[in-house]
């Protein structure tokens, strides 16, 4: 085999995986700052489905808090809760938006200090048939 199709397989081979891996696309992510000592925090940003597959968002986890959940914030009978969502649909074509008052990535006792500046590990847990498919994304601390 020739040394140059030898480097257009493994191209080729590269961008397969990268497609096996698709997932939606994460844009305007950040987790707000919180004060110290504080047992809660929450992650935002927007997940456009730009793939022809529906996903199907289960959990997410992060290294640095004991406890992660994905919540909606609603409001009943002029009463403010977090409800958690066991399974979150993104249809292809469709986005989800985590803000501040709707749905958010619940993040409970952290287990290392960090602040604005810093970023954060959050994984994104989504159902693939009978497994899980797992995504990778750094979260920076902002205030705002
Ligand atoms: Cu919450």
């Amino acid at each position: 085999m020739s040394k140059h199709l030898l480097i257009l397989l493994l191209i080729l081979l590269s961008f397969n995986l990268f497609a096996e891996e698709d997932f939606p696309e994460l844009e305007d992510f950040w987790v707000r700052a919180a004060p110290p000592g504080s047992m809660m925090q929450a992650a935002y940003g927007t997940l456009t489905n730009n793939t022809e597959e529906d996903f199907i968002l289960i959990d997410a986890y992060s290294p640095a808090f004991k406890m992660t959940e994905l919540h909606k914030s609603v409001v009943e009978d002029g009463v403010a809760k977090m409800i958690h969502q066991p399974k979150l649909v993104i249809k292809a074509g469709e986005q989800l938006v985590f803000k501040p008052g709707s749905y958010h990535v619940m993040l409970m006792h952290p287990v290392i200090k960090f602040g604005v500046g810093d970023s954060i590990k959050i994984n994104l847990v989504y159902k693939d048939g009978d497994d899980k498919k797992v995504q990778e994304i750094w979260f920076p601390i902002e205030r705002k």
